[in-house]
């Protein structure tokens, strides 16, 4: 046997399925997978089952009292029959020749170790091997390089009988960090280091620290003090070896710095009793280690070395001030956010200021207007109104005060006001003081799954589930429109039903209106859509994948207005409507008699009571246009991508959907120009659609929400 691979595992079987297939990608046939199943509740029978065949896979179980990656790696050890050992952890995978690459390599030279390129993602494998990018990466020790080394045994490949012949073994002691130790003892009797200059090895951060933390996002207590216990123990063995013993001094100088220099809040946290080891470490420091840092660092690592914790806090302090006064000074928006924190919220709550905000300020829309528009109607003088709105020319009845989101009146009136009314999330910082009331009304059935029924996150920002956790533990209500989202939001959101209230959407009481045909004429007007013409509302959703940055996604329309007009032209108008986070802008000025970009219209409701036929993707769109009971199209061209690999979807699209699926713009005029079949094709559907997620839509949800909350 060539390589044992050392695979410990806990839990998530999710993960650990792309690991094994990553194992069995491997060109190496020599191998063999030890996985060692550290008191795991996980039945990984069938697994086992769906690999056995095409690799040779050995399931073992560590004792009752031995516990951990430490033991569980130490067993694999004693285990392997491999000439080499290669360390991967349960939640992590290879690149397709990471082993051949190392063996190559080790055959080369006498080593006893080679090294290989750690890669980090959050995503699978299947995501990752389509995005990843070549790495080449340089052939040297850099100081960097040594400290990462020393590290981690990721990424590794081990002569076996080196690690015999100095029983170097895990230390059971350590819950973390017995990486550090153990490679310290590998330097220590090591002649010669290989590396390879190719990614071998990719870690895979957790999205989910709910359900699925990693070890490094688990909290405990206990974490520094094993920091500096393995940073000890790594420098009691490295003595003879200079080069090594600076690099691992100088990565828990630069842990500490970091520990006492990134924020205010992190140097406070640190608590006395902490340094006795730590300062133990720093007493052992070479001078030439010492010669690593700035002058600056030197006086705060002398702080934690004589034990001072308020000298340390203070000249990290000076420090923080120092290098990063400049950061804060320049953003503009940190100085309100302290001011709102120190300052507006110790100031009293304002029982009767309510502030709204609708997508991000962007528009005067959605379930927050109605809301308000309720509120406005029957408790005018109950309370002060306050919405967040970017365009102070945006017309809102009754003169509300109208604030700039994130401006500093935006941090004054979210500080002070007691009820808090967003479509969306609010800030991941901001800071709810006891008595504030935060209303969600959230801004759609959900189609797409969300938040913690994903499994991988594909948009900006992959630390979406940890904020949305964080976000929605200070929602007080959440509007749900059908028993359907109250199941989703229970599932994705981990909210509590109590919190759920089921009331319908305030935003599609207008559909419901009695004066609704009145308002359709008038809205027609506005947009100087010819009286003689029908129709059509096109409003896609955004794509994860397809972005500048967060809150900036790309779009291109997927269909040609030219021919659309040719075809479609003397009957219909069509309204292009894009989603509030598309960037990018759509032109319609050579088919200005056809096509009418709608994507800066407030209110998209008002959108729908004006339009015959809504054409959509995966957008909750539909859900809210069915209430009108007029056909509704789904242009769908890129639905594999969307189901199968950013998203996944509540309902069977191809079976629940109240219309027909489209794959190209020929398949959407067809339907159009037929319009009528494509109602009468579809009736049964719709009407089953209509009664799952239509009906408590009545007219009277914001009456609902508002006595729920408001009294
Ligand atoms: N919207 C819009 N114009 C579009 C698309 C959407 O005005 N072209 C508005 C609609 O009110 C819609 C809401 O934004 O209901 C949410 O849009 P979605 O496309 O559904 O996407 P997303 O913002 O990701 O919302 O549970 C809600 C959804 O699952 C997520």
């Amino acid at each position: 046997m060539a390589i044992s691979l050392i695979v410990p595992f806990h839990e998530g079987i999710s993960y650990l399925e792309d690991c094994l297939a990553s194992i069995r990608a491997q060109s190496l046939p020599d191998i063999e997978t030890l996985l060692i199943a550290d008191h795991t509740t996980e039945d990984l029978s069938a697994l086992l089952e769906q690999y056995a065949s095409t690799m040779i896979i050995k399931l073992y179980v560590p004792e009752e009292d031995r516990t951990g990656v430490a033991a569980a790696r130490n067993l694999g050890i004693e285990y392997a029959t491999g000439e080499y050992v290669y360390f991967l952890d349960s939640d992590d995978y290879l690149l397709e020749n990471a082993l051949s690459l190392l063996l190559t390599q080790m055959e080369s030279g006498e080593y006893d170790v080679v090294n290989g390129v750690r890669d980090t993602t959050w995503h699978k494998r299947a995501g990752y091997l389509c995005e990843k990018q070549e790495t080449g990466e340089t052939l040297n020790l850099e100081p960097e390089k040594m400290e990462a080394i020393l590290q981690s045994v990721s990424g590794r490949l081990f002569r076996r009988s080196f690690l015999e012949e100095h029983q170097i073994r895990f230390d059971e002691s350590l819950t973390y960090y017995s990486d550090i130790p153990f490679m310290s003892m590998v330097m220590a009797h090591t002649r010669h280091v290989g590396l390879v200059r190719d990614s071998v090895y990719v870690k895979r951060f957790h999205n989910d620290p709910i359900h699925q933390p990693a070890l490094d996002q688990r909290k405990d207590e206990n974490r520094f003090m094993q920091y500096c216990e393995a940073y000890h123990k790594g420098l009691q063995v490295l003595t003879n070896k200079n080069v090594w013993v600076t690099a691992l001094q100088h990565a828990f100088g630069a842990y500490l710095l970091q520990l006492y220099t990134k924020k205010f809040s992190m140097a406070l946290a640190q608590s006395n009793s902490d340094f006795i080891l730590a300062s133990d470490v720093l007493r052992s420091f070479t001078s030439e280690t010492w010669h690593t840092f700035s002058w600056e660092e030197r006086r705060i690592l002398k702080a934690i070395e004589d034990a001072k914790e308020k000298l340390t806090i203070r000249r990290s302090a000076c420090y923080i001030v120092h290098h990063k006064f400049h950061v804060i000074a320049a953003n503009q928006r940190q100085w309100y956010r302290i001011l709102q924190k120190f300052c507006f919220q110790k100031m009293p709550m304002k029982e009767n200021w309510i502030v709204f905000e609708s997508f991000l300020g962007k528009n005067y829309s959605d379930s927050c207007k109605y809301i308000y528009q309720y509120l406005l109607e029957h408790e005018k003088d109950r309370y002060r109104y306050i919405w967040i709105i970017n365009d102070k020319h945006t017309p809102i009845p009754g003169n509300p005060t109208k604030v700039k989101h994130n401006s500093l009146r935006y941090f004054y009136y979210l500080g002070r006001a007691k009820y808090w009314v967003n479509n969306m999330r609010q800030p991941v910082w901001m800071e709810k003081r006891p008595g504030n009331i935060m209303l969600q009304t959230w801004h759609g059935t959900p189609l797409k799954k969300l938040v913690f029924d994903m499994e991988d996150v594909h948009s900006a920002l992959p630390t979406y589930k940890m904020d949305f956790y964080q976000q929605s533990r200070k929602w007080d209500y959440l509007i749900s429109d059908n028993p359907f989202s109250t199941r989703v939001f229970q599932s994705a959101f981990l909210m509590d039903r109590d919190k759920i209230v089921e009331c319908g959407y305030p935003r599609n009481d207008l559909l419901h209106a009695p004066d609704k045909e009145e308002k359709a004429r008038g809205i027609r007007k506005r947009l100087g859509i010819p009286e003689e013409k029908k129709t059509i509302l096109y409003a896609p959703t955004w794509r994860d994948d397809e972005y500048y940055a967060p809150g900036q996604y790309k779009f291109v329309l997927p269909l040609d207005l030219q021919r659309m007009r040719e075809q479609l032209g003397s009957e219909y108008v069509i309204l292009l409507r894009t989603h509030y986070f598309i960037a990018d802008a759509i032109d319609t000025s050579h088919v200005s008699d056809f096509a009418i970009n709608v994507s800066h219209y407030d209110d998209i409701t008002e959108l729908y009571l004006i339009s015959d036929i809504c054409i959509t993707d995966y957008s909750s769109v539909f859900f809210d246009y069915a209430n009108l009971r007029r056909p509704i199209l789904f242009y769908t061209y890129d639905l594999e991508k969307y189901r199968d690999v950013l998203r996944g979807f509540y309902i069977d699209m191809e079976r629940d959907v109240p219309g027909p699926l489209l794959f190209t713009q020929e398949e959407v005029t067809e339907a159009i120009l037929n319009i009528d079949e494509v109602e009468e094709q579809y009736r049964e559907q719709y009407d089953a659609f209509y009664d799952t997620y239509c009906s408590l839509d009545d007219g009277y949800a914001a009456k609902r929400i508002v006595e729920k909350v408001f009294h």
